[in-house]
């Protein structure tokens, strides 16, 4: 089995394992974090226990960085060849919520760079796919990103984030909240990310990231041709200790990279 097969498959299977938790969310049990609206369900621990077991039987030499359960500290060897897993972006989507905005995000990165993204978004069912070089496909069809180029008539999503964060958003984000056409903001890294791929969307920023949040995401958008970078306009290096993330239509980043700094 390829890695993308592998992939697919993985993500595939968690898919259909989120849909039931998901129709039974409320009787998941939740631990809190570091604050109150920071939590993790058992959901997300189930879904990151599957994949963790799948990728030890197939790719038994591989490391794993993911959100939960301790192995969300980054590679000794920055440069080092390893899978990264979120097993629900957008928790509190998945939780509490009228909306089922969230995906299960799963790359293989080496060197810093996604070489191979997935992003599965169970509950409208589709699959977002990625292969470095190769492209960008939904459910085997190619996305592309919009070709949009006034930031006055584009929808971008900018996510206020956390409290420690949400000043630097305003300050920073200001001249882009008041001249985009429209802005959004809900609460998925993910699926803030594949709508820029797919054109649904035509930018996201996000002030603090973690690698799991955007690794499988930033292939998927590139690989739709798309531009990310850092908040600074530099390329990212999935483990440079960097947090924010500026994706968009190569059009659209430049004109949002010029407002933001
Ligand atoms: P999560 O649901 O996996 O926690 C919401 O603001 C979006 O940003 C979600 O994608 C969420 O991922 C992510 N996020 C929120 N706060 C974060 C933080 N402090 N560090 C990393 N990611 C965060
Ligand atoms: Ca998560």
């Amino acid at each position: 089995m390829t890695e993308r097969e592998f992939l697919e498959r993985a993500l595939t299977d968690a898919a259909v394992q989120v849909r039931d938790l998901y129709r039974r969310r409320h009787e998941l049990s939740i631990q809190h974090k570091q604050g109150p609206t920071d939590f993790v369900t058992a959901g997300d621990l189930q879904i990151q226990q599957y994949i963790e077991k799948l990728i030890a039987e197939s790719f038994p030499g591989d490391r794993l960085v993911a959100e939960e359960q301790g192995l969300d500290r980054m590679p000794d060897d920055r440069d080092q060849r390893c899978w990264v897993l979120d097993p629900i972006d957008g928790t509190h989507n998945f939780a509490v919520g009228l909306m089922p905005t969230f995906g299960v995000s799963l790359a293989l990165v080496e060197a810093g760079r996604p070489i191979l993204g997935g992003v599965a978004l169970p509950m409208i069912d589709q699959l977002l796919i990625a292969e470095q070089g190769q492209g960008a496909w939904r459910d085997g069809q190619r996305v592309h990103v919009s070709d949009h180029d006034l930031l006055e008539q584009a929808k971008i999503e900018i996510d206020f984030s956390r409290l420690a964060n949400r000043r630097l958003v305003l300050t920073r984000g200001h001249d882009i909240i008041n001249t985009a056409g429209q802005i959004r903001s809900q609460g998925s890294a993910v699926v803030g990310l594949c709508a820029v791929a797919t054109g649904d969307g035509d930018g996201y920023v996000h002030p603090s990231l973690k690698p799991w949040d955007y690794a499988a995401s930033l292939l998927i958008v590139t690989e739709a041709g798309g531009k990310v970078s850092r908040l600074d306009g530099t390329e990212v290096h999935i483990f440079d200790g960097l947090n924010g993330i500026l994706a968009a239509n190569p059009t659209l980043h430049a004109r949002m990279l010029e407002l933001l700094n």
